[in-house]
């Protein structure tokens, strides 16, 4: 059995769009997620949009008292850059900085730390319009947008993620970065992602220069998809197509680790004629804004295959081969508990940085009983191993600070739209369409979890 550290962060996590609603509440600024929705410009899976998501901007005191229940030690949550700032620049909206005080000092009452993400993928309109992340300008946008946050959270928040899943630019580029593929012509698109990217990785270095001068003391970390890549052959074709996803995986927390750039990236950037404007000023930059702790999301592994015929399986908003050994959610996303042990010692092993595991879960149709319970035994399940292997990850010396679960409560899936992707340990009683009372239930697994919790890991069962 493992012993988890005497302080480890049990905690759950969220992002803004995906729960808070008030989408124009209080001086609130629209996001691309709003325009998404508003004017069509992005396409939307189903019927739910984040107008009122699950209505927590009016909810979070019920929501705080049930996450004070479970017995949450720590609550990572995004902040919507629109409502601090609606216009993304310039005039700060105080009812949006004052609800964000209000709710970090409510989850202290509770005993409940708070962990900030400041960029969930919900960038401001109004940047947008100017160019969004390719703007060469957008890393003092953020740094802007950074510092009004830090100085009004300092005291109250000590652990923060500058960008969400910051490989995520590849793979989705117009939520998290707010570029429409469709105006973009084929042979640049790439370019214009990893220069959006690089522009994201410099505002996230002067983030965390920006912090620990603003908070003495603050811990500032990346965030990662952990998209860990298995070959499916031991055959040499395969093991290479396979060292090259892994090593692109790696990438972006090797320059927040590092200061720079890995140079196979740069040869792969000069091989595929991919020209990032880099300017002279962000070597120094970067080197300046090394991160405290590296974390990373973990839904899956993926495997690789150069053969074209292999079958493939979608994942976490990409599509890889399907690992015969392995089961599969819902959405055919394969569940993979020993990949976390994996993942937490490749990645420790690599930075030599204290570890951070943001967001694991699984996403399942619940059933709601004609009592009013909901028995979740396979959420319980895919969390009781997930928790079982970073324990022998911890036990194999790999340095955690602490786990947070997707997600405490059910929200709005962020590739689907779906409530009926259900992620948390607490009910919401709404539908895809937005239909429903809202109002919360407890599930099996919130039980489950508060032992976890209350056992310090120990009780598993
Ligand atoms: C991560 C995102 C989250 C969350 C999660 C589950 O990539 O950071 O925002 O949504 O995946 O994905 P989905 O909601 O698409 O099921």
């Amino acid at each position: 059995m493992t012993t988890f550290p005497k302080d480890f962060l049990w905690s759950a996590s969220t992002a803004a769009t995906q729960i808070e609603g008030g989408w124009n509440a209080d001086g609130k600024g629209e996001s691309i997620w709003d325009t998404l929705v508003h004017d069509g410009t992005g396409k939307i899976a189903h019927g739910e949009n984040a107008d009122i998501s699950i209505d927590f901007y009016h909810r979070w005191r019920e929501d705080v008292a049930l996450m004070k229940q479970m017995g949450l030690k720590a609550y990572r949550f995004s902040i919507s850059w629109a409502r601090v700032l609606p216009e993304g620049i310039g005039k700060v909206n105080e009812a949006g900085i004052r609800f964000y005080q209000d709710f970090c000092d409510e989850l202290l009452k509770n005993g409940i730390q708070p962990l900030v993400t400041l960029y969930h993928w919900d960038l401001p309109t109004a940047l947008y319009r100017q160019g969004g992340w390719k703007n060469p300008v957008s890393p003092d946008w953020f740094a802007e947008y950074a510092e009004v946050v830090s100085k009004a959270l300092a005291g109250r928040v000590g652990y923060w993620l500058t960008f969400n899943e910051v490989d995520s630019v590849i793979r989705h580029p117009f939520t998290t970065a707010g570029i429409i593929p469709s105006r973009v012509p084929e042979d640049k698109m790439l370019e214009t992602c990893y220069q959006a990217l690089h522009h994201q990785l410099v505002a996230s270095a002067m983030v965390v220069k920006d912090c620990h001068e603003i908070i003495p003391g603050s811990k500032v970390g990346c965030m990662l998809t952990k998209l860990t890549t298995y070959a499916r052959t031991c055959a040499p074709d395969d093991e290479l197509a396979t060292q090259a996803k892994n090593l692109e995986n790696l990438f972006y927390a090797d320059v927040h680790v590092w200061g720079e750039y890995p140079r196979l990236i740069l040869k792969m950037f000069e091989r595929k004629g991919i020209h990032v404007e880099m300017l002279p000023e962000d070597a120094a930059t970067l080197k300046a804004g090394c991160v405290d702790f590296v974390s990373c999301s973990y839904y899956m592994t993926m495997t690789e295959s150069v053969d074209p015929n292999a079958e493939r399986t979608p994942g976490n908003t990409v599509l890889g081969v399907k690992n015969p050994y392995l089961p599969s959610t819902d959405w055919g996303w394969q569940i993979d508990p020993k990949g976390l042990r994996y993942s937490l010692i490749e990645l420790y092993d690599r930075y030599r940085k204290p570890l951070m595991v943001v967001e694991n879960g699984m996403g399942a149709k619940d059933v709601v009983e004609a009592d009013g319970s909901i028995h979740d035994p396979y959420r319980v399940e895919y969390f009781r191993q997930h928790i079982s292997e970073m324990g022998k990850a911890i036990d194999e010396g790999v340095e955690m600070w602490g786990y947070t679960t997707w997600a405490p409560i059910d929200l709005i899936s962020a590739s689907t739209n779906q409530m009926s992707k259900r992620y948390g340990f607490i009910y919401v009683d709404q539908d895809d369409m937005g239909n429903g009372t809202l109002a919360r239930s407890r599930k099996d697994s919130f039980y489950w979890y508060k032992k976890v919790i209350a056992s310090n890991g120990e009780d598993l069962d």
